[in-house]
């Protein structure tokens, strides 16, 4: 989608810090961090947020959840543990309208979601 940032991202049109890529889903590090491991992982394909995913895309959620599961590996936190949010419209706070999970971790993130 041609006015879309992280299509632009995926694209190489705009720069990031690359921490994972298939030919599915890329992933790299947030701009704003709020941990010290903070990446979101995107598919490759254009999709809006979590109600646009359907039959014809839903594999990509698997996708994005193996990324999740190396990528966790691989910074050292699969065993401490971590979090993987996504934001779902304005309500939810998503302000980036092409779905992508929040992998945060490094540190205690504690019980509250809030
Ligand atoms: O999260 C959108 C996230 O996208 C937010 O945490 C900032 C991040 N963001 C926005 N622009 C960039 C660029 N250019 N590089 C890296 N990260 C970026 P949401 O769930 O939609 O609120």
């Amino acid at each position: 989608m041609s006015d879309c940032i992280f299509c632009k991202i995926i694209n190489k049109e705009i720069p990031s810090t690359a921490v994972y890529e298939d030919d599915k889903v890329y992933a790299f590090k947030d701009i704003n961090p709020v941990a010290p491991v903070h990446v979101l992982i995107v598919p490759k394909q254009h999709i809006s947020n979590i109600n646009e995913v359907d039959e014809s895309n839903s594999s990509y959620l698997i996708d994005i959840h193996m990324a999740a599961k190396k990528i966790a590996a691989d910074l050292g936190i699969k065993d401490s543990g971590f979090r993987l949010i996504n934001n779902c419209g304005a309500d939810g706070g998503q302000t980036v309208f092409h779905l992508h999970y929040h992998l945060i971790g490094g540190k205690n993130l504690g019980p509250n979601l809030l």
